[in-house]
């Protein structure tokens, strides 16, 4: 039948944009979808009601881009990523559709304030830190300049763990972010794929032809949900397609009805396992099993959707390179590049060069580590057992390799050796496998990129330097300065007009500003009310207090050994010990606040002790009289994006302080410049490009560089022989070994002192000196509050380059080469 009625023949409508489109929409989804009378409605039916309503006008111009993408003959970029740290919603998609206003007014007619439904928001904490929260930049940055995307991941039912901590010490709480509900996602499980595991391979003869074949030994059902991302005001509004794993069949009936209810559910809990859960280790992968299975289930997943739902049916595949090409974020999903040969050998049937020749143009991959203990590897016999034909396919694309690097290079089998994919501890190195596969390789930062080639990839960058790239990373300024800072944001809109949060450059024009000593005043007076704003939200959290004259001295990020919390921990150690020895009066601090915050992988034992650490630090000055509360160490649990976002537009300083060479970017570094701050920094990373960009006025540079670092390592470093050379580093590490952080107890925090003392990977003694006089600069600087709000200004000016948009037109011009949508 065909539809006939003037109505269905129309392209879906949205509800008007007025305050009585709004309201009228708003209680339609509160009665009629929640079931309830605003008379009778909780806070969550009216959250879920307005999240609805929000949708509800997304929807129209989603279906429509839904339909032209299966239409364009554009080339789409298909986002593969295990994380994406999306934050809230409801704001965001407020934002973007231009309904912010309409919905605060309407709601406030229906006598609900919408602030209280902001913060009944639970947000979706599924990934661990940077990599996870650049994904989340990255869909935003793709819909908002129109590309043509789709974004793939994984629907963990719990995502990164919630952090409380009891005698100061972590304890990690599921993070059941599904609880209430999930009003953004659409679950669309007709769209299901099976995605199949273990088995045997076996060999036949397809009309003459020997082929191979996988026999798998079971599978699991890819359910797809859908979540809309609009662009910023334009219009478009692109897909982020999260899997969730199922059984095939629920429960065994049999086995059900002979009363073993039990083994009958097995099955279910089995598959469900898959997307149960997120791993919350962040850059240290742990080589399980069940990881394992998450990455192959949400490439096969995703490529599946691709090739049979969004690919027309009789599409001519040697064509496929200049339709799609598969971002790979970090080595997570690199089993996509196997997973691709399999299906278009094994299942459309395609010679293997033909098939090589096609995969090696539609997948390009994005390295963001530089440690060498974050580079992922899976043995041989856990991938044999899980994936054999994908090993099969490893084999061969191995083998082939490795004539090409003889023949370039001659016999030389410890090259060999060191190039190839699979290891002599029959180990499959996931970054070598994409290096070869991929038709680009980026690195996430200038340094990091040219470090990548010179030690990481060094022997494939001199087989292959066309391959090598750099994207430097960026972050959305439509959440992390517009919906974060909203005061700053009224300021550069006053002085600049509209337009530059698609235009982040156009903060240079700023630079100009700064010279006015009432732009000054109105910048200072924006920092004032976002301390205030943050001090609101600590007390009513935590109970704690961010006094007005501190300075905001603020290091949030994953605790991990290389970004070195210790040192930030021993500066403050020093500042304490100086005032309570007497060497200074009090009356000479300058008052600090120093805000951490910090989740440690739940197995990583050292880093939850440096937690333990912070909160003993803390405990101790807070109440020491003698500080006269002029240092105060605050430590919100929790740390997350929410958070991130009452914190960064506060700050005065950014601690960005990983010992040179070892963070790859950093995206935290960019949002708080952007907001305002000053950097405490190293050379590393993105810091390199903030420091050239803002200059070193405007920046507080400390530390070795990365080929000191080197020489020192290669001449032996001794950490002891850096506490024997500054007597007050040594006095910082007894003070701590004394116990005096531990009620006198000394094995608390023994390991950690004995840590920096006898091993210190991360160099943290050898950089100790240099932090501690780049503080005194520091404080020296803030003294002179109008010329560190004209830095402050400065920053923001000259920091628009990291708009995760310029990152994504780079991606574009150096990698993708597919043009946006207009
Ligand atoms: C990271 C890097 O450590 C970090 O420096 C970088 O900014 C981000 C995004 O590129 O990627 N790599 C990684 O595994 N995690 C990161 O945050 N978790």
């Amino acid at each position: 039948m065909v539809a006939t009625h003037p109505l269905a023949l129309a392209p879906v409508s949205s509800p008007p944009a007025t305050v009585d489109g709004f309201v009228r929409e708003f209680l339609l989804n509160l009665n009629m979808e929640r079931g309830v009378a605003l008379s009778a409605a909780t806070e969550t039916d009216k959250y879920m009601a307005l999240a609805a309503t929000v949708r509800d006008y997304l929807v129209a111009r989603w279906l429509e881009d839904q339909r032209r993408q299966r239409e364009d003959q554009r080339k789409a970029v298909c986002y593969l990523s295990a994380e994406y740290l999306l934050g809230r919603q409801l704001d965001n998609n407020l934002l973007a559709s231009g309904l912010t206003d309409i919905a605060t007014e309407a709601l406030a007619a229906c006598g609900i304030d919408i602030d209280t439904m902001r913060a009944h928001e639970v947000e979706p904490g599924l990934g661990n830190g940077g990599l996870g929260r650049l994904a989340a930049c990255f869909v935003d940055s793709l819909a908002t300049l129109s590309v043509p995307s789709i974004g793939y991941g994984i629907r963990y039912e719990y995502g990164i763990f919630r952090q409380v901590f009891r005698g100061g010490e972590q304890i990690e709480k599921p993070d059941a972010w599904l609880a209430l509900g999930s009003p953004w996602e659409f679950r669309h499980p007709e769209a299901a794929q099976t995605v199949s595991f273990a088995g045997h391979t076996e060999t036949y003869d397809d009309g003459g032809v020997i082929r191979s074949r996988w026999v798998p030994a079971w599978s699991v059902r890819a359910v797809p949900y859908n979540y809309m991302v609009p662009g910023y005001q334009n219009g478009r509004v692109n897909t982020l397609r999260l899997w969730s794993a199922e059984a095939t069949k629920a429960f065994d009936l049999r086995t059900f009805n002979s009363g073993d209810y039990v083994e009958a559910v097995r099955a279910q809990t089995f598959a469900e396992n898959i997307s149960k859960v997120l791993y919350p280790e962040d850059s240290t992968p742990q080589g399980k099993e069940l990881r394992l299975q998450q990455q192959y289930f949400f490439v096969a997943a995703s490529i599946a959707d691709y090739m049979t739902k969004v690919l027309p049916e009789d599409f001519d595949l040697e064509d496929l390179p200049d339709r799609v090409i598969f971002q790979l974020n970090d080595t997570h999903p690199v089993i996509a590049v196997p997973e691709m040969m399999r299906v278009l050998v094994d299942e459309r049937k395609l010679d293997w060069d033909a098939a090589w020749a096609i995969t090696q143009k539609c997948f390009a991959y994005t390295c963001h580590t530089l440690l060498p203990e974050a580079l992922e590897v899976w043995s041989v016999d856990l991938l044999g057992r899980l994936l054999p034909r994908h090993l099969e396919i490893i084999y061969r694309i191995n083998d082939e390799f490795l004539l090409r690097v003889r023949e370039r290079f001659g016999d030389d089998e410890q090259r060999l050796r060191d190039m190839s994919i699979v290891s002599e501890h029959r180990a499959v190195r996931m970054a070598y496998l994409a290096t070869v596969a991929g038709a680009k390789v980026n690195g996430v930062a200038e340094l990091h990129s040219q470090l990548l080639r010179e030690k990481v990839l060094h022997q494939f960058d001199e087989m292959m330097p066309e391959k090598f790239t750099n994207v430097t990373n960026g972050v959305t300024p439509r959440r992390f300065v517009r919906l974060a800072n909203p005061k700053l944001s009224e300021l550069i809109t006053a002085a600049l007009g509209t337009g530059w949060l698609t235009d982040l450059e156009r903060l240079r024009e700023l630079e100009s500003y700064a010279e006015d000593p009432d732009f000054r005043a109105a910048f200072a007076d924006v920092k004032a009310a976002n301390k205030r704003r943050l001090n609101d939200v600590l007390m009513k959290r935590d109970g704690f207090e961010i006094a007005d004259d501190h300075l905001l001295d603020v290091m949030v990020k994953r605790l991990h050994e290389y970004k070195r919390q210790t040192l930030k921990l021993l500066h403050i150690v020093t500042l304490y010990e100086r005032v309570v020895s007497g060497r200074v009066a009090v009356s000479d601090l300058q008052p600090r606040t120093f805000i951490f915050g910090a989740k440690a992988a739940p197995g990583y034992a050292m880093a939850k002790r440096v937690i333990h650490l912070i909160n003993a630090v803390g405990a101790v000055v807070n109440n020491d009289p003698r500080l006269e509360g002029r240092l105060k160490v605050v430590f919100p649990p929790n740390y997350n994006v929410t958070l991130a976002e009452r914190v960064i537009p506060a700050a005065d300083l950014s601690e960005q302080i990983s010992l040179a060479g070892k963070e790859a970017s950093g995206t935290g570094n960019m949002k708080f410049a952007l907001n305002g701050a000053l950097t405490i920094g190293t050379d590393d990373g993105a810091n390199v490009e903030i420091r050239e960009l803002v200059g070193d006025d405007n920046f507080f540079l400390f530390g070795m560089s990365e080929p000191e670092v080197e020489e020192l390592w290669a001449a032996g470093y001794r950490p002891g022989e850096f506490a024997q050379a500054d007597d007050e580093l040594r006095r910082a590490l007894d003070l701590i070994g004394s116990g005096a952080f531990s009620e006198g107890d000394r094995s608390t925090f023994e390991p950690v002192v004995s840590n920096l003392l006898y091993d210190d990977r991360f160099m943290v003694l050898a950089d100790y000196t240099s932090y501690i006089a780049a503080q005194e600069r520091v404080d020296a600087a803030y003294a002179d509050r109008d010329a560190w709000t004209r830095s402050a200004i400065l920053n923001v000016a000259r920091t628009g380059f990291f708009s995760s948009d310029r990152s994504i037109r780079d991606y574009i011009d150096r990698i993708w080469h597919t043009q946006p949508a207009r």
